[in-house]
């Protein structure tokens, strides 16, 4: 049974059935999420099973070498639960969009914290259930989270040890993957569990992970750029965001601290084949356990394509404004964008490589913004939305891009840096703070039984004979 002792004003509402009194002042809370993941999964499993047993030698589709070459792109070849991304709708998590979730996701303000966004644990609890947590479901994970948030000593050593100019993302990667040392799923394996329960320890490693994360980010934070406390204390009744915005030193500022939380909450999950994710999965296959399967997937974003894009956008958005100076009109902004091209390089946080239309995360940071006047002023987050109108236009003439639009990146380090986080080397492992997330696949995966992954390779030759 999980349990942690919190102070009895942050459990108004708490289900009786998971509490009971300890000391005077306070009351004792456990979360049910596991339970809610082993009510669903035998469903699923059914439902697959007769997916199988029905449709096994079905086609999905012919395979061209264009898919082939140009990065596997379209080919449907992944089975992934928690979030389907359509080219022109966006990302939505179990049939939920940015939008639903918004309305529908237990918020900081439900859970009686200063803030207003929905919350990175009620999206976790979304993606491993397929169900809409009830807040007191979502304050008693929030509550295990902060219990298992501390990190082993050899960890902190380990991080403590690296030179201060290794990036961010190499310290993240390798700091997550020491954690496997206490993997449950490993332990079970090597003791020969069954297959059929892989998945029970597999969870317990990825809520493990998903509640340390926030202290080793805020360490490698610390060590690198000297920002907050260096002790990464957990206040058991804060919300997981609420803790790690106190550990980086923005504990009170309610703006960065909310912005973090829909940041976080909107990055998770963003379909199976993106890199990040499908090489945390593609590891995760060969039952390595959710630590080394999560360190691979930050190396994956570690990419200037894929997560490392918001870092580029922030340098090149301040490297736009000493170009033409700040509140520059929308003609000079275009001779810039347009010498970017002309010069072989492309627009940081335009494109994607399957949406076609406005990506919706990049629309709820730009809610965000809308919603507060101290982002409104600001010169950056200015800059952001006057690209968001001019950026697009200059990209359909440039006549390459498929998709001319923004995409979440163009706004998301350039928020950060507005609220004072100006170490932009750092605003990956944000990104990737977030996208643990994904692991709940991992659940999945071993729920359903999948097998480890080994699609077909050809070389130019071996193609040549085939096609010929
Ligand atoms: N600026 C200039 N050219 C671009 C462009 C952009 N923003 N986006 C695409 N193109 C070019 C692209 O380089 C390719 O040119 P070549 O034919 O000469 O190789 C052509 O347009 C067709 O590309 P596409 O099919 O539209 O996109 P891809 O699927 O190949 O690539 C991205 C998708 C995201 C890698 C690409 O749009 C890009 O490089 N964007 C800028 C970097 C960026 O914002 N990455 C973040 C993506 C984000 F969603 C994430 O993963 N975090």
């Amino acid at each position: 049974m999980l349990s942690v002792t919190l102070p009895r004003v942050a459990l108004r509402s708490a289900a009786p059935a998971r509490q009971w009194a300890s000391a005077a002042q306070s009351v004792r809370y456990a979360s049910t999420l596991k339970d809610a993941v082993a009510q669903v999964i035998p469903e699923k499993q059914e439902q697959l099973k007769a997916l199988k047993a029905k449709h096994n030698n079905s086609s999905l589709g012919e395979v061209k070498l264009e898919n082939l070459l140009g990065g596997m792109r379209g080919l449907k070849c992944m089975l992934w639960e928690g979030s389907v991304l359509d080219s022109e709708r966006g990302i939505a998590f179990h049939g939920r969009s940015i939008p639903d979730c918004e309305k529908e996701l237990p918020t900081a303000k439900d859970l009686g914290l200063k803030g207003k966004e929905m919350l990175p644990e009620s999206m976790l609890w979304l993606l491993l259930t397929g169900k809409v947590p009830s807040v007191d479901e979502v304050r008693g994970l929030s509550a295990e989270l902060a219990e298992k948030g501390k990190l082993p000593n050899y960890v902190e050593k380990i991080i403590d040890s690296f030179p201060k100019t290794l990036h961010p993302m190499t310290q993240f990667s390798a700091a997550v993957a020491a954690l496997n040392h206490d993997s449950a799923f490993s332990a079970a394996y090597n003791k020969g569990i069954k297959k059929s329960e892989y998945w029970s320890p597999t969870y317990d490693d990825v809520i493990t992970l998903i509640a340390k994360i926030p202290a080793i980010a805020a360490r490698i934070y610390y060590n690198v750029f000297g920002k907050g406390d260096g002790k990464q204390a957990i206040d058991p009744s804060n919300d997981l965001i609420g803790n790690y915005a106190n550990m980086i030193g923005y504990g009170d500022h309610e703006g960065m601290t909310d912005y973090l939380r829909l940041y976080i909450a909107i990055h998770g999950d963003h379909e199976g084949g993106n890199v990040s994710a499908h090489t945390l999965h593609l590891v995760g296959s060969a039952l390595s356990d959710p630590f080394l399967s999560y360190s691979a997937g930050l190396a994956g974003l570690a990419g200037p394509l894929h997560g490392l894009a918001n870092q580029e956008v922030l340098g090149f958005c301040l490297g736009l404004q000493k170009a033409v100076g700040e509140n520059a009109s929308d003609e000079k902004v275009k001779e810039h964008l347009w010498s970017t091209l002309n010069s072989g390089r492309v627009v940081p946080g335009y494109g994607h490589a399957v949406l076609r239309s406005t990506d919706p995360r990049f629309l709820a940071l730009s809610r965000f913004c809308d919603t507060r006047p101290e982002l409104q002023k600001d010169s950056l987050v200015q800059l952001v939305q006057q690209l968001a109108r001019v950026a697009p236009g200059v990209l359909t003439e440039h006549g390459k891009t498929k998709n001319p639009n923004p995409n979440v990146d163009s706004a998301s380090g350039c928020v950060l840096y507005s609220y004072g986080m100006t170490e932009f080397k750092y605003y990956t492992v944000v990104f990737g703070i977030s996208r643990a997330l994904a692991l709940t696949q991992l659940v999945w995966d071993r729920a359903y039984g999948m097998g480890i992954e080994r699609p077909k390779s050809f070389s130019v030759d071996a193609l040549q004979k085939m096609l010929k």
